[in-house]
């Protein structure tokens, strides 16, 4: 980046801290991953440049030669991936994409139903304070009380009951399966539109590590950064029912001009996500999470609905003594990075909740195995037990650093 610490050395040394830091800590962040060396380099080319209103072969302004070949392959990778029979790559990212499906099938007013956020939703899926919760009447289903999973028995009351036009199914802090056939047939029954938001689980519906969310639900929405790991944007895929509502929300319904360096790398990361290779590295996602949740109830932590199908664990910290952003605070001085979590029926408020959330997308693009998982549970154990103590944290973060010099990141040149 020779140019950048030319013309901003400031900007430059704070990228080159953030790569030492990625680098040299143990990212359970269940969102985020290390995105390939190939990929960044499709964001950070002169496609940045260009703008490109509309779609391949009717856009408003010239140029387009090149950018419709690259948005026509991202929709054909992204098609032959997920066996979706229309694509639109051009979502800013989750969010849009989900307010796009809104835009499209919608008006304000209309009934629209979603896993509540505390419970593991998402805040586009009717959170009051979201626009999907301001301009949409939105009901919520929650986890069951004791199981900590989706009762879809619930689920089928509350949309019998309620009649939305569309019902999402996915979310950010639910570790197990999503059964997308079971909410087809509810969906069905009520004549409401299923929705599945994939955006954390995507890289594993692709692989084929968790369930399909087609032909059960004819819209879907994901990210593109989570498990697929490509950049930061959003896809909305479908069995073509509604596919011109779709396109014409995103535009001119919500955006201008699609991010064409960031439809160029979502080409990249579904050539990447065809492969093989991509295919054992979702297996192996799952593998270590179970392998980590194990490691944790061997250690007594209180897990979520009791393990995990996925990618991600949430775990309730309060057993210890100690609630979610403290924890969070002392594993972050340990170098391990996580997020502060809401649980299901949580007594504590979302900013200062009982939980914490972890995910193994990122440390297994770095080639963590199950065999790794006991380790990292020691290290959260000792950092837990140790959250009053700097000292002791900042010797497991020398630990963490060290052992991170063996697992080389995915993108990250580290000199
Ligand atoms: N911010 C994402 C997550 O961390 O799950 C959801 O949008």
């Amino acid at each position: 980046m020779h140019s950048l610490q030319a013309t901003d050395p400031e900007i430059h040394d704070l990228i080159r801290k953030e790569e030492r830091r990625q680098a040299s800590t143990i990212r359970l962040i269940p969102s985020e991953n290390y995105a390939s060396r190939a990929v960044m380099e499709a964001t950070g080319s002169v496609l940045t440049n260009k703008y490109s209103e509309g779609y391949a072969g009717k856009r408003y302004y010239e140029g387009q030669e090149f950018i419709d070949q690259i948005e026509e392959i991202a929709i054909a990778r992204a098609k032959a991936l997920f066996g979706a029979q229309h694509a639109n790559v051009q979502p800013y990212s989750g969010s849009p994409a989900n307010q796009a499906v809104y835009v499209a099938l919608l008006v304000p007013g209309d009934t629209v139903m979603g896993l509540s956020l505390p419970f593991g939703g998402h805040l586009t899926h009717g959170w009051k304070v979201n626009f999907s919760g301001i301009q949409y009447r939105a009901v919520q289903y929650e986890v069951h009380p004791e199981t900590h999973r989706i009762d879809l028995d619930q689920v089928a009351d509350l949309a019998r009951r309620e009649r939305p036009k569309i019902i999402f199914a996915g979310g950010t802090a639910y570790p197990r399966i999503w059964d997308f056939e079971g909410f087809g047939r509810i969906a069905s029954e009520v004549g409401a539109v299923l929705v599945a938001d994939i955006a954390h689980i995507s890289g594993l519906v692709a692989s084929g590590v968790h369930p399909h969310p087609f032909p059960h639900a004819p819209i879907v929405t994901t990210t593109t950064h989570k498990t697929l790991r490509g950049p930061r944007g959003g896809m909305i895929l479908s069995d073509g029912t509604y596919a011109k509502q779709i396109d014409r929300a995103v535009f001119p319904g919500l955006q201008g001009g699609p991010h064409n360096h960031t439809t160029a790398a979502i080409a990249v990361a579904l050539k990447e996500a065809a492969t093989e290779e991509f295919r054992q590295y979702s297996r192996q996602i799952v593998a270590n999470a179970r392998a980590l949740a194990a490691a944790l109830l061997e250690r007594g932590f209180r897990l979520i609905s009791g393990g995990t199908d996925n990618h991600l664990i949430l775990i309730d910290v309060t057993p210890r003594g100690i609630n979610g952003k403290p924890a969070a605070r002392a594993l972050q001085k340990a170098g391990i990075e996580c997020n502060y979590n809401t649980i299901p029926f949580d007594p504590r408020k979302p900013f200062d909740p009982s939980g914490l959330r972890i995910g193994t997308p990122a440390i297994t693009s770095r080639g963590l195995l199950e065999g790794h998982m006991a380790q990292i549970a020691d290290w959260m154990d000792r950092a837990l037990r140790a959250c009053e103590d700097d000292e002791k944290l900042a010797a497991i973060r020398e630990e963490i650093a060290e052992f991170c010099t063996d697992f080389p990141a995915p993108g990250i040149r580290v000199e």
